[in-house]
């Protein structure tokens, strides 16, 4: 990837914070490419052939992180496809944005990213209290399907992200590369809060 035609933003929060919720608005003011390393994680399991099904099922319900190597290829498989799409409708070749979405989630998984795909220019964090995101995944779960949005797990997420995902924050916040937002307010007040978060970035 070239790094002066491909722009990543790290979208990252706590379990429930609001992470896809505000990715999805903001693909709408921008042309960026939403990727949810959660969801390509979901896909993948469920994928005929896959060798890692089971695996991931395991490392979602228990809320633990997925081994950084099955999940960085996705990431860089998704990043070419969408690359090679917006090629074909005009783009200058190589030409990408993306908002990747809850990663990464340990450091490992960022110095890996860094070194084989790119440097993001920025980090949107949702922060919002537990409370609040245990109401909402607890709500979610009643349709969501997903097999972690149960109190067990998401409490075992919430301790792995305090655990191996502040740390990433907190190491991106030295760099100055962190927006934080309070996402505990309605869905179009955070909206508009990223949004200018993301316009100075680009600026
Ligand atoms: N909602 C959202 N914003 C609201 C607001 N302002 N007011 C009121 N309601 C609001 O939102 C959650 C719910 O809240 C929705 O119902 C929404 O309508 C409502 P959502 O936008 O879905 O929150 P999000 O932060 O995306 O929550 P999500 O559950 O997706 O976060 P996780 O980080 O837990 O899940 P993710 O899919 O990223 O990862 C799942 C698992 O995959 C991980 O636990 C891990 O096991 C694995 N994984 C890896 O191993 N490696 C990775 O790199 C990534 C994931
Ligand atoms: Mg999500």
């Amino acid at each position: 990837f070239d790094e002066k035609k491909v722009t990543v933003i790290f979208v990252l929060g706590g379990p429930g914070a609001g992470k896809g919720t505000q990715c999805a608005r903001l693909v709408q003011d921008h042309d960026f490419c939403h990727l949810s390393a959660g969801d390509l994680l979901r896909a993948e399991q469920h994928r005929e052939g896959s060798e890692y099904g089971q695996l991931i099922q395991t490392c979602i319900k228990e809320g633990t992180i997925v081994p950084m190597e099955v999940t960085v290829k996705l990431l860089e498989k998704a990043m070419k496809a969408a690359i090679a799409e917006k090629n074909s409708e005009g783009w200058e070749d190589g030409r990408g944005r993306f908002l990747i979405d809850g990663f990464p989630r340990k450091m490992d998984q960022a110095e890996m990213f860094e070194q084989e795909v790119c440097k993001p220019s920025m980090v949107l964090f949702f922060t919002t209290t537990e409370e609040v995101m245990l109401e909402r995944l607890l709500e979610r779960g009643k349709t969501s399907g997903r097999e972690d949005d149960n109190v067990e797990s998401i409490k075992k997420r919430f301790r792995t992200y305090k655990e191996q995902t502040m740390p990433v924050i907190e190491q991106y916040e030295k760099l100055g590369k962190v927006a934080e937002i309070d996402s505990s307010v309605t869905i179009e007040e955070v909206h508009e809060k990223a949004k200018v978060a993301v316009q100075k970035s680009l600026a």
